[in-house]
Order: structure tokens, then C-alpha cells, then sequence
């Protein structure tokens, strides 16, 4: 199985179900690193060690984690699953962006952008991730993010390890569109 392969596999059970291979993530979204290893293995999805380190350290998005000790993982952000990442809540800067498509605009400037199936709306600090979010689903069209005016009104942002930023929804008067 290559790396990108494993990749996918990893995000599909520590992200969204893991009960395809008997797991339990806890309340954090954590797995212990032997159990993970010996359900692959009984479910045909056998990796090393090595093999799951090398996608922890070579993911293009860091998507997943090692606790210190690196006996536990989990994935750092894009829950489907209920978890509480223990994120702390941060200053975000004044504008952070969003990536989506034309066809979701009509509702998001009803309804503001929200989480959908994930745990939280992810924006991102440049316009080039927003891009690229955007296009897996069609010609992108990137939100800007008033996020300096959201923190004074007492909204609360997180910032995954890997970087991205985490907000429960956006009213939609917090947003700009570039046509
Ligand atoms: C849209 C991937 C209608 C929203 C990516 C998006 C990212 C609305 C879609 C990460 C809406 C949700 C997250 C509303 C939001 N009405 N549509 N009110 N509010 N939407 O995948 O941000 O590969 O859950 O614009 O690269 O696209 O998984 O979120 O198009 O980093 O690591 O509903 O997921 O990373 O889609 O992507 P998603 P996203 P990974």
C-alpha cells in the first residue's frame, strides 16, 4: 500500500469511522499507536511502524499527530466524529479566507458559512490553501474572512497543530466576496 494510500486509510478512520476497523478514539480523538497497528493488520491494512510514522511526518497537510511518547495518534483537524480537541482558543489575524464553489454561495449568503459534517468551518491565514480547498469541488471562489471584527464580538477561533483555523460558523455579515 503506498504512503498516499495509507494517508487516505488513516484520514477515513481517525477522522470519520473509525468502527470500519473496531476502533474507539477517545473523547480527544485519540488512538493508542498498537491498537491502531494491530486492527489494520486483522482488517488486511497492515502498516509498520515505520510505514505509519512515515505518513505522520510526510502528510502535505500534517493531518495527523503523535502524542510526545509516541505511543498515541490522532488526526490534528476534519472530524466527523464528535471529538474535543482541547484546542485553545487564540487571537486569529484580521482576515483569514475560505475556499468553496458558486454553487454553495446562494446559501451561504443566507445562512453564513457553517460546519456541515465537519466539527468546525476551517479557514486558512492565505489565499493559496483557500485555492486549493476550493477547487476539489469546481472553479473556486475564495471568501475573505472578517475575523478581526468576530474576535471583538466575541467569537472564539482555535488553530489546529497544522495550522489551520477553526470556528464554529460565520454570520454571513462577516463576509466578503470576490467575484
Ligand atoms: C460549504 C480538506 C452551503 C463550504 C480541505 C465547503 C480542507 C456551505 C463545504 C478541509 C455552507 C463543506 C475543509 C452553507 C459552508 N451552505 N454550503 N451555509 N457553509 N458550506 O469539506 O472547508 O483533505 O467540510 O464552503 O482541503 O471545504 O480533508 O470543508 O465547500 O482543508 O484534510 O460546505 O478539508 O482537507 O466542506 O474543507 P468541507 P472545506 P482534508
Amino acid at each position: 500500500m503506498s504512503v498516499k494510500n495509507n494517508s487516505r486509510f488513516l484520514s477515513l478512520v481517525l477522522r470519520h469511522k473509525p468502527e470500519t476497523i473496531g476502533l474507539k478514539l477517545d473523547k480527544n480523538g485519540w488512538v493508542d499507536v498498537d491498537v491502531l497497528l494491530t486492527q489494520l493488520k486483522e482488517h488486511d491494512r497492515e502498516m509498520t511502524m515505520l510505514e505509519l510514522t512515515e505518513v505522520v511526518t510526510t502528510n502535505d497537510k500534517k493531518r495527523f499527530e503523535f502524542n510526545d511518547e509516541m505511543t498515541m495518534i490522532r488526526a490534528a483537524q476534519g472530524h466527523s466524529v464528535k471529538v474535543d480537541l482541547q484546542l485553545k482558543t487564540k487571537r486569529p489575524p484580521m482576515e483569514l479566507f475560505h475556499g468553496t464553489v458558486p454553487r454553495f454561495l446562494p446559501d451561504i449568503r443566507k445562512g453564513g458559512l457553517k460546519k456541515m459534517k465537519r466539527h468546525a468551518v476551517h479557514l486558512s491565514d492565505d489565499i493559496k490553501t483557500a485555492e486549493k480547498v476550493g477547487s476539489r469541488r469546481g472553479k473556486e471562489i475564495i471568501l475573505t474572512i472578517e475575523t478581526g471584527a468576530m474576535y471583538a464580538d466575541g467569537f472564539k477561533f482555535t488553530q489546529s497543530k497544522n495550522g489551520v483555523w477553526l470556528v464554529d460558523n460565520v454570520p454571513s455579515k462577516y463576509i466578503k466576496i470576490k467575484e
